[in-house]
């Protein structure tokens, strides 16, 4: 089946998926948020305006492939594969509700729309590789979109695959790196120093472009000249704040896995149109 389907209000989506990843935190009592709204605008235009899928056919051979390889943002990607209709809204309450859950605190291949689980950092590129490949083997023209945390590119196996994508000329293959500048418990920076990021792939043998990753016009103009270069894989260094939207914790260490409290949901509720936090 050839859908190409197209939300259209892209602003619209991603604020959606802000509204949802709060809900979904706050009414389970866990989740990492603030690496769910930092991609929240990425998310929203990748499935608003770039990305071919069809959720009636959620393996339909020629879709393009989106990975999370920062699985623990996955508060993000369950508010977008709704919206999309993959899966009936509801579900979202059933997120980290029980054991067997389809909506665990990291993302599953049983949820209708993951492409690969995800969560164990350092390997959603290499994943994206063997995609890419075989969409080449198949004579299929899809592309595989891939995101990564910014701290989690200190995984040695990143590089590699960073290598072996640029030697087989992936040109099908897009990273796009969270550049949040933060990472589980301080500043990247402060950790293992990443910069000069843009470098560091250029030298591996990729495009890169540096963007602004809340900018939809940036991201949008971005994600519609892929491959950025005939014949290399594609890296976009997309530059966001953590926890963008929620004014109290963007930019903070502690909302890497921090949720609000039902009071300071209900604080916030009117002011960002939330929904009541009903439990059943
Ligand atoms: C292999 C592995 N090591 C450690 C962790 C624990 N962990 C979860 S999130 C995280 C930090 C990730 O930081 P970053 O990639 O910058 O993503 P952000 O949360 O800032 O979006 C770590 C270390 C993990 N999930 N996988």
């Amino acid at each position: 089946m050839n859908i190409d389907i197209k939300l259209n209000n892209v602003e619209k989506i991603a604020e959606q998926i802000r509204k949802d990843s709060i809900w979904m935190s706050t009414r389970a009592g866990t989740g990492h948020l603030g690496p769910a709204l930092s991609i929240a605008d990425i998310m929203a235009v990748l499935y608003g305006r770039i990305m071919k899928y069809n959720p009636k056919d959620p393996s339909w051979p020629d879709r393009d492939r989106f990975i999370l390889s920062k699985g623990h943002g996955c508060l993000a990607l369950y508010s977008v594969l709704a919206q999309c209709g993959y899966f009936d809204r509801a579900l979202l309450g059933e997120f980290c509700s029980k054991l067997d859950t389809m909506l665990p605190g990291h993302p599953e291949r049983k949820l209708p729309g993951v492409e690969a689980n995800t969560g164990s950092l350092g390997h959603g590129i290499a994943i994206g590789i063997g995609m890419a490949m075989a969409g080449r083997l198949a004579n299929k023209d899809y592309r595989v979109f891939v995101i990564t945390g910014d701290g989690e590119l200190q995984e040695g196996s990143n590089w590699e695959a960073a290598m072996a994508a640029a030697h087989h000329k992936l040109d099908n293959l897009v990273v796009i790196v969270d550049r949040n500048k933060l990472q589980l418990g301080d500043f990247t920076e402060n950790i293992s120093q990443l910069e000069p990021l843009a470098k560091k792939w250029d030298s591996f043998g990729w495009a890169v472009k540096v963007i602004d990753g809340h900018n939809i016009k940036e991201i949008t103009d971005v994600l519609s000249s892929i491959p950025l270069t005939r014949g290399k894989p594609s890296a976009i260094i997309a530059s966001t704040i953590k926890s963008k939207g929620l004014k109290f914790a963007e930019n903070k260490v502690e909302w890497h896995y921090k949720v609000l409290t039902e009071q300071q949901y209900k604080e916030i509720k009117d002011e960002l149109s939330l929904e009541e936090l009903a439990y059943e």
